[in-house]
């Protein structure tokens, strides 16, 4: 199939783009599909199609800002023991972020990291290259990009999905935390909406999962069932990756998976990731609120009604059953 990389256009792709800092600016929607990555995918997209995926492999693959940190997190504990000795050790380097090369300008430097951060441009492909099995990788890939072996390797794959209206507050702080966004959250809902954030459209990058879900390979959860209740989730996470745990392994788990215990553990907050150095950004932490419904703090009526015409919209057909309580 033949894919072409063309620039995001438009009105509002010109507003989100006078407003963050320099470096996120440039994205591109791959096609067929119209998948927006940003413009250093074309150099990687073929590495990452061809990327030698293992049947022991383990990913974590959302959509940004579903709780894919959490998941990671709870994944490695199960998968490597919660008293595993790499526990400190910087999520990124434990749990590689696949495309993250590709998000990144080649020439990017950065005084105040060490020369193997995984932030550092090659170091992240050097790390999965690496690692030993079982690995753990973690995407926010949009089905059509990820490794041409995944679907025939059928490695464990772990999907979470998150109401959008609950990833679109939280996509709008990590926006002014990291990529210097400096608009009011009103302009960033239509952003969102329009789906010409990184890794949009939202919809189609859940619904291409929520029709595989029933694959044996590939657990489908919902930050919203972690929250509710988290014990159970670990327990199906290691069912799912056949790794026998003791009650006491389960609770301990989901304790050091806790939002209080995440927050105060550094190996997981990107601490290392650079931040915008502006009073808006200044404070705002990664680990944020970690809630179910902080939407309703924030959206006013128009733009939930907005949410809802949109979802409506992509789900026309689709006998996916979630966050459409609107009345
Ligand atoms: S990223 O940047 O795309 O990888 O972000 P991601 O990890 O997917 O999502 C970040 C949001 O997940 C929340 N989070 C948690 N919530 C509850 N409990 C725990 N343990 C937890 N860990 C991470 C995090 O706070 C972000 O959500 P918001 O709503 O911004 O707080």
């Amino acid at each position: 199939m033949s894919v072409s990389w063309r620039p995001v256009e438009g009105p509002l792709v010109k507003e989100l783009k006078k407003n963050l800092s320099k470096s996120c600016r440039d994205l591109v929607e791959v096609h067929p599909g119209r998948l927006v990555v940003y413009i250093y995918h074309k150099d990687w997209y073929q590495r990452q199609l061809d990327f030698s995926v293992k049947k022991d492999d383990v990913w974590v693959i959302t959509y940004p800002k579903s709780g894919t940190t959490w998941m990671q997190e709870m994944t490695w504990c199960v998968v490597m023991g919660i008293h595993h000795q790499q526990t400190s050790l910087p999520l990124m380097k434990r749990f590689p972020f696949f495309e993250w090369d590709s998000m990144i300008a080649p020439d990017f430097m950065d005084e105040k990291l060490c020369a193997d951060d995984p932030c550092l441009p090659g170091n992240t492909w050097k790390i999965m290259a690496n690692m030993s099995s079982p690995r753990t990788i973690k995407s926010h890939l949009q089905v059509p990009l990820l490794p041409k072996q995944m679907w025939e390797v059928k490695p464990k794959i772990i999907y979470v999905c998150r109401d959008p209206r609950d990833v679109c507050i939280s996509y709008y702080f990590h926006y002014v935390k990291l990529n210097g966004y400096k608009k009011e959250l009103s302009d960033f809902v239509e952003f969102f909406l329009a789906d010409i954030m990184p890794f949009a459209p939202f919809w189609s990058h859940i619904l291409d999962f929520w029709r595989r879900r029933d694959q044996e390979n590939i657990l489908f959860v919902r930050f919203e069932d972690m929250k509710e209740d988290l014990l159970s989730v670990v327990q199906k996470v290691a069912d799912f990756l056949g790794k026998q745990l003791s009650a006491e392994e389960v609770i301990r788990i989901a304790d050091h998976c806790s939002f209080g215990s995440m927050s105060k553990n550094k190996a997981v907050n990107n601490e290392t990731l650079p931040a915008a150095e502006n009073e808006k950004a200044k404070g705002l932490k990664f680990m944020r609120k970690g809630k179910v419904g902080d939407w309703k703090n924030h959206l006013t009526d128009t733009q939930i009604k907005a949410f809802k015409e949109w979802t409506f919209k992509h789900l026309e057909g689709s006998d996916f059953p979630y966050y459409q309580d609107y009345e």
